[in-house]
């Protein structure tokens, strides 16, 4: 049987993240994980803090702590975000960690057997009062092109020019404004990707159906030349390279990171070893389908780089069968900035609302075919309409109908009616489609087909009108509400993958919650025995309404 390993790309951990990262990566990777668990596969949903590199650093100078502490810290704030919003990790772990460390000194022993590893001397800035070297971007100066004075040393923000450190007209390090910058011979390793493209272009062209964003982004890699990748880093802060001349040289965070997929899994087994197997995940694994999901601009790390290491190590590691890259999300016009803080931040988010209208809107909204702009007018009509009109009502009617007409016991009486057969007809089509757009990784194809459900449920209550029948014949009314109540189910079943807090309780109201809630099928219209007892969860999701949208929006933007 497939099992289904699935992976989110890590998100860093310079701070908490925004909803552009939510929507790119975290939420439709735990959309996906809950519909397979839901479908009976085994499955293994993993992600992890991505925690090396200068940023974290820095963000760590800035927070006046140690790089070390400062991760633990915001692993720990970035766990508990997660947690809130319902991502059903197995496990979140983190790149620093001991099984990265030796996990990446593996590969890249692996790959230095291979000869897929070269040596080569860079010329690289200096700053004597950081007494370091300093990444391109965080040298600044003078541009010599439009002469902006905030230009940085790989590109000028103002008139966009690509630039070298060396091109910028007074140059100073961005950390502490020092000018006694010097250029420095340093010796790095080189990744000899030209050495693996073969291999690479196999691989790519033995996977299918691969979103066009995706496929698009890894050919025009391909097409531009592929080209070796410095992989080490003259920083402090990250996996130690483990060769001799390269003391106090670590890898590139971008080597390490993807690596940490694995790793977090061996930590996954780490904690229950008599009945976790990592292997069978990630080595010689041929039963395994993996999806990996990401935001655009990490599809040449996860479609190139990331497999030439694991192509490069000569061992049977699984790949990805899939890569379900989107689009970005903007917010209110204009971009998401995590270091300008722009946008609306998990934490925050959660402050204003519970997870599941956040879910619910970024998946039906997922930035799949273009960029999408978030905007708070655009979510609330959206999740007024759809969560509260359409199946928070739904709910209300029936299970208030239960409480009002039938001492809130489901009603035996009545026989189903032929009309049922159209609607058992109906939510079979429906189901079906739902299942394969989960199973195509469409995002907001899965949204539209849990709207269509939960209309169709509506219609048919509409339809059927068991508050008039009650009048005229007491077994059909009973009759019908005996199916709306299972309708409440499918279609909170339906939606559990996307706004599993509001599932789990309607499921709870009407008896019928389990660990997993199952797919939903036809049969489950007929589930909910007669006498069954009904308890009313309340309202489901209140109304929020445009002043709401008014308000916050005036707050976030001022
Ligand atoms: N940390 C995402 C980012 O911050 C990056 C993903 C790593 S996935 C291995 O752009
Ligand atoms: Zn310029």
């Amino acid at each position: 049987m497939t099992k289904y390993l699935i992976t989110s790309a890590l998100p860093y951990i310079n701070g908490v993240k925004h909803l552009g990262n939510l929507a790119g990566s975290l939420l439709p990777a735990d959309v996906h994980a809950r519909f397979r668990r839901q479908t009976g596969s085994e499955v293994l949903f993993i992600c992890a803090t991505d925690e090396h590199g200068t940023p974290a650093e820095l963000a760590a100078a800035k927070a006046g702590c140690d790089v070390a502490q400062y991760c633990e810290r915001q692993h720990v704030i970035q766990s508990d975000i997660y947690r809130r919003l319902n991502l059903s990790f197995d496990h979140f772990g983190r790149s620093s960690s001991p099984r990265n460390h030796a996990l990446t000194q593996h590969f890249f022993a692996r790959l230095e057997q291979n000869g897929f590893i070269e040596e080569r001397t860079l010329n690289q800035v200096f700053s004597g009062a950081d007494d370091r070297f300093l990444p391109d971007r965080y040298v600044v100066g003078t541009c010599p092109y439009c002469g902006s004075d905030r230009a940085r040393g790989d590109q000028c923000e103002s008139c966009a020019r690509q630039l070298d450190p060396t091109d910028l007209i007074a140059p100073r390090s961005a950390i502490s404004g020092a000018a006694d910058l010097e250029v420095r011979p340093t010796r790095h390793l080189f990744l000899r990707q030209t050495a693996i493209e073969g291999e690479l272009r196999e691989w790519l062209s033995s996977r299918s159906n691969w979103p066009p964003l995706v496929t698009s982004i890894a050919n025009k890699w391909l097409n531009e030349g592929i080209r070796d990748r410095c992989i080490t880093r003259d920083l402090s802060w990250g996996v130690p390279v483990p060769k001799p001349g390269f003391e106090g040289k670590v890898f590139y965070v971008w080597f390490d990171a993807p690596i940490a997929y694995i790793a977090a899994t061996q930590e996954w087994a780490d904690a229950d070893p008599a009945r976790r197997n990592w292997k069978s995940w990630w080595l010689d694994a041929p039963d395994v389908r993996y999806a990996q999901f990401l935001g655009k601009d990490n599809v040449p790390f996860h479609a190139v780089s990331f497999p030439c290491t694991l192509l490069g190590s000569r061992e049977p590691w699984t790949t990805a069968d899939i890569i379900k890259g989107v689009n970005w999300l903007n917010y209110e016009g204009g971009k998401f900035s995590t270091s300008s803080g722009r946008g609306i931040f998990l934490d925050q988010a959660l402050e204003l609302l519970p997870a599941d209208r956040w879910r619910w809107w970024l998946t039906a909204n997922a930035p799949e075919n273009s960029d999408t702009d978030f905007s708070f007018s655009r979510f609330v009509t959206d999740v007024d309409h759809d969560l509260a009109d359409t199946f928070g009502n739904f709910v209300q009617r029936v299970l208030s109908l239960v409480e009002s007409r039938y001492g809130g016991f489901v009603p035996g009486e009545g026989l189903p009616s032929p009309g049922d057969d159209d609607l058992s007809t109906r939510i079979r089509t429906l189901l079906d489609h739902l299942r394969e757009r989960h199973e195509v990784l469409a995002l907001r194809g899965t949204a539209d087909d849990v709207r269509a459900i939960w209309k169709a449920a509506n219609a048919y209550l509409v339809a059927r009108a068991p508050w008039t029948l009650l009048k005229t014949d007491g077994d059909q009314a009973a009759s019908v509400v005996r199916t709306a109540v299972n309708l409440v189910g499918i279609c909170a079943r339906a939606a559990w993958p996307i706004i599993p807090e509001a599932a789990e309780k309607v499921l709870g109201a009407i008896g019928d919650l389990e660990a997993v809630p199952a797919f939903p099928s036809t049969d489950h219209l007929t589930r909910i025995p007669a006498g069954r007892r009904i308890r009313h969860p309340g309202p489901l999701f209140a109304k929020l309404g445009a002043d709401w949208a008014a308000t916050q929006r005036q707050k976030f933007t001022a």
